[in-house]
């Protein structure tokens, strides 16, 4: 794998172990979620969400994924409560997005797959930089969000609308006064579990906090991220090697 990691079929998930080791590890995330097996915690805490729109910076394609980036030099932009402690920064958000309408997110609920996935990355400010918390077991924590086809989503809209000007890997532009906190469902139930980065190097230091509810996408804005061509395909590789205990906040049945 010395051409580096990707998504193709010679340096696809099912060889990222050769340069990445941990893809072996105890916390390798995505899982495949057993609503019916996670276990309600009653000790777990709803999550408190505080963005603030005019620390969105800019939007870059890094090659495998299109990223919409904050500025994280202060506490204005912070994840807490739900499974974690402390205080997590906003850094950036990404998309995960399938080659076709059936596959896409990396999590999956009853072995059923979302045409794509939104990840929102906090890191832990106990540490001094989003660098040095990448690596430690409680350093990061990933807010993922399911995307379905349906209702047009005009909250993504603007995110869409920006793709045009990154349709190649290492092009960025500004992407200024954008809420994230718009694009989360009106729910804010979750799975929560320890995992990992679900890319090289895949370090096992996210705490993964998966809403139930799903966020729409309508086909036409679908297609608008479809010919960007930096969609994941199946993850089966490693996504669904096994099961593992979740542990959830009350969810309806
Ligand atoms: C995407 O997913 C990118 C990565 C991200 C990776 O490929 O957004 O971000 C950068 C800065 O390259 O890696 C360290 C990191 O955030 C994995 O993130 S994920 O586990 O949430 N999918
Ligand atoms: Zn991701």
């Amino acid at each position: 794998m010395s051409h580096g990691w990707g998504y193709g079929p010679g340096n696809g998930p099912d060889t990222w172990g050769e340069d990445f080791p941990i893809a072996n590890g105890p916390r390798q995330s995505p899982i495949n979620i057993v609503p019916k097996d996670a276990k309600y915690d009653s000790t777990l805490k709803p999550l408190k969400i505080k963005y603030d729109p005019s620390n969105a910076k800019g939007i870059l394609n890094n090659g495998h994924s299109f990223q919409v980036d904050y500025v994280d030099d202060s506490d204005s932009s912070t994840l807490t409560g739900g499974p974690i402690s402390g205080t997590y920064r906003l850094k950036q958000f990404h998309f995960h997005w399938g080659a076709s309408d059936d596959r896409g997110s990396e999590h999956t609920i009853n072995g059923i797959k979302f045409p794509c996935e939104l990840h929102l990355v906090h890191w832990n400010t106990k540490y001094p930089s989003f660098g040095d918390a990448a690596s430690q077991p409680d350093g990061l924590a990933v807010v993922g969000v399911f995307l379905k086809i349906g209702a047009a989503n005009p909250r993504l809209q603007k995110v869409l609308d920006a793709l045009d000007a990154i349709n190649t890997k290492g092009k960025q532009t500004t992407f200024s006064n954008f809420d994230s906190k718009t694009l989360l469902p009106g729910s804010l139930d979750y799975w929560t579990y320890d995992g990992s980065l679900t890319t090289p190097p895949l370090l096992e230091s996210v705490t993964w906090i998966v809403l139930r509810e799903p966020i729409s996408v309508s086909p036409a804005q679908r297609s608008a991220s479809v010919f960007f061509s930096l969609r994941p395909p199946s993850q089966k590789h490693r996504a669904f090697k096994g099961w593992r205990e979740e542990y959830g906040a009350p969810l309806p049945k």
